[in-house]
Order: C-alpha cells, then sequence, then structure tokens
C-alpha cells in the first residue's frame, strides 16, 4: 500500500480487519517494524481520538513520531497555484510539504471540507497536494471528504461484536445537529461497508441528505427512519450537512435523534458513532448509557486500525 486515503488503497479489506485484530490481541508482535522511522501528524483542525490513537499506534510499531498543529504553530499555506503571495499566506504548500518529506518517513495530515465550495472540498485538493509534493506515504486523520481510520476501525468493531452466521442489517441514520458538519464520516463508512461487502446495509436520512453516489453505492436509501431501524444489528448514527445543497442544515427535527424508543425497533441494536456527540440533539442519554452503545469500545479500536494501516504502508515502503 502507498498511500492510505480511500478504501481504494486497500487491496484486501479483510485481511486488514484481522491484522487490526491480531493486534489488539498481541500489540507488540511487530514492535520493530518502525524502527528508526518517524510518522509525521500535521492538524490542520482539532481531534483528540486520530491524534492520541495514531500515535499510540505508530509507538507500537517503534516509530518516532511528531505531531504539528499546523493551524495554530505553523505558517498560514497557500493551496492555489500561480497566486501572488501578498496577502496572509506567508507558506505555499509546495515548500512546506517538501520540506516535511525531508524529515519524516510516513506523513498523516487531518484537513476538514470549507464546506462553501462542493468542487473544490471534492476534488481534495488539499491532501492531494501534500500527496504530490511530500515523497512520502500519506495517511489521512481525516480529509475533505472521507476519514479512512475511523471507517477500518468500525469496521474492525462490527468484526469483533457480530457473532452470528448471518450478514448483519447496518443502518446508518443521520442525526440532528446545530453546525454544519462534513460528509467525511458517513461518505467513508458507506464506501467501507459496500466494498467489504458483508452486510444488508441502508442508509436513512431526510430528503435532501442523500450522499455523493460514489460514497453510498448499492446502499437501500430509506427516508423513514423507522422502517429504516426495523430489525437492525447495527445503528451507525452519524450528522452531515447536505451534499446536494452544499454544506447547508436543511433539517433540524429532533425526531431524528436516536433514543431508547428507536433502538426497541431494531434487533437489540449496537449503537455507534465515531465520536465526539452531543449528547441528547444526536443521541439521547439514555443510549449512550445504556447497554446498546458500542461507542468507547469503537474508539478504542482506532488504535488497532491505525496499527494496521501503517503496518501495511511500512511493509511495503
Ligand atoms: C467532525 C466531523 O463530523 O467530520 C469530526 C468527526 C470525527 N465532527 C465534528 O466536527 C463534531
Ligand atoms: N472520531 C474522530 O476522528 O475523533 P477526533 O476528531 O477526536 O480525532
Amino acid at each position: 500500500m502507498k498511500h492510505f486515503l480511500t478504501v481504494e488503497d486497500v487491496k484486501d479489506i479483510n485481511g486488514m480487519v484481522s491484522q487490526a485484530l491480531a493486534y489488539k490481541a498481541d500489540r507488540f508482535q511487530d514492535k520493530h517494524l518502525g524502527q528508526g522511522k518517524t510518522l509525521g501528524m500535521i492538524f490542520l483542525n482539532p481531534s483528540m481520538r486520530t491524534r492520541i490513537s495514531t500515535q499510540i499506534a505508530a509507538r507500537n510499531l517503534g516509530m518516532d513520531v511528531i505531531v504539528f498543529n499546523l493551524d495554530k504553530d505553523g505558517w498560514q499555506l497557500e493551496f492555489a497555484d500561480g497566486v501572488v503571495m501578498n496577502g496572509d499566506k506567508a507558506e505555499h504548500v509546495k515548500e512546506a510539504a517538501a520540506v516535511i518529506g525531508q524529515y519524516v518517513d510516513v506523513l498523516g495530515i487531518r484537513t476538514f471540507p470549507g464546506l462553501l465550495n462542493r468542487h473544490d472540498d471534492y476534488s481534495e485538493q488539499i491532501i492531494n497536494q501534500f500527496v504530490k509534493y511530500t515523497g512520502k506515504p500519506i495517511v489521512s486523520l481525516e480529509s475533505a471528504t472521507v476519514h479512512p481510520l475511523q471507517s477500518l476501525a468500525d469496521l474492525v468493531t462490527i468484526n469483533e461484536t457480530f457473532m452470528e452466521k448471518r450478514k448483519p442489517k447496518i443502518v446508518m441514520t443521520w442525526a440532528p445537529h446545530i453546525k454544519a458538519l462534513p460528509q467525511a464520516v458517513p461518505n467513508s463508512f458507506a464506501e467501507w461497508i459496500n466494498a467489504w461487502n458483508g452486510a444488508d446495509f441502508v442508509i436513512t436520512h431526510p430528503e435532501g441528505y442523500e450522499l455523493d453516489t460514489k460514497f453510498s453505492g448499492q446502499a437501500r436509501i430509506e427516508y423513514d427512519q423507522n422502517k429504516a431501524l426495523t430489525d437492525a444489528d447495527y445503528v451507525y448514527v452519524k450528522n452531515w450537512s447536505s451534499y446536494k445543497d452544499y454544506g447547508k442544515i436543511l433539517n433540524r427535527d429532533s425526531s431524528w435523534m436516536v433514543t431508547d424508543e428507536k433502538i426497541k425497533l431494531t434487533n437489540n441494536a449496537k449503537v455507534m458513532h465515531c465520536l465526539p456527540v452531543r449528547r441528547n440533539l444526536v443521541i439521547a442519554d439514555e443510549v449512550l448509557d445504556g447497554t446498546n452503545s458500542i461507542v468507547v469500545q469503537e474508539a478504542g479500536n482506532r488504535v488497532w486500525a491505525a496499527q494496521a494501516a501503517l503496518a501495511s504502508l511500512l511493509k511495503n515502503g
């Protein structure tokens, strides 16, 4: 694997899930794999889970880690080509990425979408410029349109919790939020579940919240949340802003919040969320504090997912 940017970079999804679970059982089994190598992690936006879990994963493989909050501590970067840099941007990504590439062996980047211009966000301009100019393997720590480390951890969590011989019914549901959020997490979850091809997969959201079909693919779309949730084994909860009416909040209907009443419709479903989650807006206390919620276990699995992804880059690098 050259880079870890989307599910398309992964040749064997089940193999990577198994590797992650193997690291969960014995975290130091490849403790020399990354010896003498440095992981750089660049944040253009906030993060708790990704920041900590990926550092631990790298250390479990023997790597050194440098974390750089470019948004707070770095020079403001210009990403556009051919501009006269007489504004507030002090450095171009061409130099910045090339320089960082001299210092590290693998580079992780977190960059949220602006949610103003769909074409700019969906062209993944920022992470692609780092791919182009760093000259080292790049790991997405959540980019404008996808969050592959999250999705891999989600798949690991589903694999370790589903014991039946049949395919699980997985329902990804939109839930309300006060802020316009990226589509990266739902896009990514959808493309990983579709590529995995091991589930009966349904997406439910109010009209106008359709995801780019590049990501939703063969998933069944159901506008009636209660109908969608019926007999679900997993309820994957997430807010996102509209893709069609780009970056807009079209609906604030609190009846889409996930409550115990909604969970009663399911097959005693396990409830997942990437976190951070706003309580009693997205998911009710009763659900997050109840036995159906596996959100903390899911976040814990971020370490093993990151370790499997980094190991795959190190083995090929
Ligand atoms: C971000 C998002 O929705 O993409 C990060 C999730 C991991 N969430 C928030 O901004 C609340
Ligand atoms: N789920 C997730 O990526 O969380 P952070 O934004 O805290 O890294």
